[in-house]
């Protein structure tokens, strides 16, 4: 059974993605299996649960040259400690080419659009394979989580495409109504811990030669305040992850996925000159207001590499 997963800390995207993929490649008589890397967030328990499906269990360890197909992610950061050592078969994925290599030729499909899951509804499309009701519920699950319901500037024409081919499979007829039962699923943080909050949707980027290595969190919410009242935890849990992990930087992004704003917590004045250098940004009280830039992959991580990129 060939193992699929997405990134560390999976999103829906990651989580729906393997399930998705892991059905498709086995309908299509190469055996597989969803895993995931992490616990989940507080919206994909809320999709899996509406879908019927059960959580994929944890990767478990894996000998040395195993096959493996990866989706929503490319980057070693991101994954499987010893991805080095195993042998990558496929990779599904909407984010930037990273650091991967592959030991034989291997079946890569990357694209820019909002979602994976739009990818994989591609792949059904194009090889003439029917969409199962559940598998366009995850799909469209994994679209509207990616995307923001279409409010992240991620967002193509295909994802919308993709969503309204998807729905009536599915049979979510309020496609509005269910993406709101999603985000307020993914607000509902109850007393998790603070350093548990940061590292809910939290990815470890390589930045410049010699690699400086930044933890970028992102909190997407309906309810802003509710994670400003944890400002203080929150900053701590930042200190605490870059001297455990021997970070050069860490910065959480709060979004507000209904007002469309990012104001992002800095923990030091490390991270203030980066964010004044790389955005043109002041930090007040430890916040640096990043207005309209709501995504991490297309409005963040470019600024981010171009900022610590050797000057020629
Ligand atoms: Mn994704």
């Amino acid at each position: 059974m060939l193992p699929v997963f997405g990134h560390l800390n999976p999103d829906t995207d990651a989580i729906a993605s393997a399930l998705v993929y892991a059905r498709l490649l086995t309908r299509q008589g190469t055996p597989a299996r969803a895993y995931r890397l992490g616990d989940l967030n507080f919206e994909t328990p809320f999709v899996l649960r509406e879908a019927g499906i059960e959580v994929p269990e944890v990767l478990p360890q894996l000998e040395a040259g195993s096959p493996v197909a990866l989706v929503d992610h490319n980057e070693s950061a991101q994954s499987v400690s010893n991805l080095a050592d195993l042998t990558v078969t496929h990779v599904v994925d909407h984010h930037k080419l990273g650091d991967l290599t592959t030991v034989a030729p291997a079946y890569l499909r990357f694209e820019a659009v909002g979602c994976t899951g739009t990818l994989l509804w591609k792949l059904h499309r194009e090889a003439n394979v029917s969409v199962e009701p559940v598998d366009a519920r995850l799909m469209l699950s994994a679209i509207l989580s990616d995307t923001l319901h279409f409010r992240s500037p991620t967002t193509t024409q295909e994802d919308r495409d993709a969503v309204a081919f998807l729905a009536p499979v599915a049979g979510i007829g309020d496609v509005e109504t269910y993406a709101l039962a999603m985000f307020a699923a993914k607000s509902d943080l109850g007393d998790t811990p603070a350093e548990q909050l940061l590292k809910m949707d939290y990815k470890v980027f390589p930045f410049g030669d010699p690699a400086q290595r930044w933890g970028l969190g992102v909190i997407e919410t309906t309810n802003p305040a509710y994670v400003f009242g944890r400002q203080g935890e929150l900053l701590a849990a930042m200190q605490a992850a870059k001297s455990q992990d021997g970070l050069d930087g860490v910065l959480l992004s709060v979004v507000d996925i209904l007002n469309e704003t990012n104001r992002t917590l800095v923990p030091g004045d490390v991270e203030a000159a980066v964010v004044q250098a790389a955005f043109g940004v002041d930090t007040r009280d430890s916040v640096a207001d990043l207005g309209e830039r709501i995504s991490r992959k297309k409005q963040i991580v470019p600024t981010l590499e171009k900022h610590f990129a050797p000057q020629h």
